[in-house]
């Protein structure tokens, strides 16, 4: 299958990349949406909401735990590999933005990197505020607060909690500072879930081209430029490959 050619990348060009679960199924981690999607086994109001861990934070972390088992046990991909690479290539004209929480953009080398949804492998108190630490544990149990006794949670981004407000800033700032060559790349994202799902809007009013890679139409596929259909871990090695040799 032939792919490219992707967006031309030029000694002026910006790109800003945003990415999704996508980009992770050929790593093997579950997307949430479609087939294999964790939200068809599994409700997402009663797993990944505030709420859901008041009621019931036991089973919340046991959701967490699983994942954080699975999710160690993977690798990055030749996609999430062509994005560090991009990076190295555009230094500071490249900010990717990952609703992923696995992690795996940082082992593949990206740096210059906002996890808008939070990490899975950090852990915060849901009562002082205590930074979030690092932690790769599966804990069968809610794990306590050596600090304060209060609940412990994944540092993720629930439904119906804010972004941290310096994530997007640093975003759209991106976005906004424009420039004559700017690129907007979505892979591997339903386009289901705000306000990434919006970004590209923000993009579009800043002058960028947009490019969505996907495995199947996106919610938000019509507000794209240029839909490439297929796996990001193929499609995108292919789209970058005139700029990364
Ligand atoms: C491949 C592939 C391959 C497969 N190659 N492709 C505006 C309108 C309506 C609602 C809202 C709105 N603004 C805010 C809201 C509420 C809510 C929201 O968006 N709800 C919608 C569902 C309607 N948003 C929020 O609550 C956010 N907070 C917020 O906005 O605060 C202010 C506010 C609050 C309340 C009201 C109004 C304002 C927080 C969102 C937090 C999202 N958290 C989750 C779960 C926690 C993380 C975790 O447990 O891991 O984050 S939800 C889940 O979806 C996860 C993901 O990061 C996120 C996005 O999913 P993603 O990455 O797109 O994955 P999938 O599975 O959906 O799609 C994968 C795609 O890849 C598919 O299309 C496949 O085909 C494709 N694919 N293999 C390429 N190999
Ligand atoms: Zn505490």
């Amino acid at each position: 299958m032939s792919w490219g050619p992707g967006p031309t990348i030029g000694p002026e060009t910006r790109v800003l990349a945003l990415t999704g679960a996508g980009v992770s199924a050929e790593s093997g981690v579950p997307t949430f949406r479609g087939a294999g999607g964790l939200w068809r086994t599994h409700r997402a109001m009663d797993l990944a909401t505030p709420e859901a861990f008041e009621r019931d934070p036991a089973l919340v972390w046991a959701f967490y735990a699983e994942r954080r088992v699975r999710a160690a046990a993977c690798a990055p991909n030749p996609g999430h590999l062509a994005l560090a690479r991009l990076e190295e290539r555009l230094g500071d004209r490249f900010l990717l933005a990952t609703q992923n929480v696995d992690g795996l953009h940082r082992a593949a080398g990206s740096r210059r990197l906002v996890e808008l949804h939070g990490q899975l492998f950090s852990t915060r108190c849901s009562s002082c505020d205590r930074p979030p630490f690092e932690d790769r544990s599966a804990p069968a149990a809610p794990p306590r607060c050596d600090r304060c006794g209060g609940l412990l949670r994944p540092h993720i981004v629930w439904f119906g909690e804010q972004l941290d407000p310096d994530h997007l800033a640093r975003v759209e700032a991106f976005l906004k500072s424009g420039g004559s060559q700017l690129v907007f790349l979505a892979a591997g994202t339903s386009g289901a879930v705000y306000p990434a799902a919006g970004l590209v809007s923000v993009a579009r009013r800043a002058g960028a081209q947009t490019w969505l890679v996907n495995a199947e139409p996106a919610d938000n596929t019509h507000l794209f430029e240029h839909f490439v259909e297929g796996p990001s871990g193929e499609v995108l090695p292919a789209l970058f490959a005139q700029a990364l040799s």
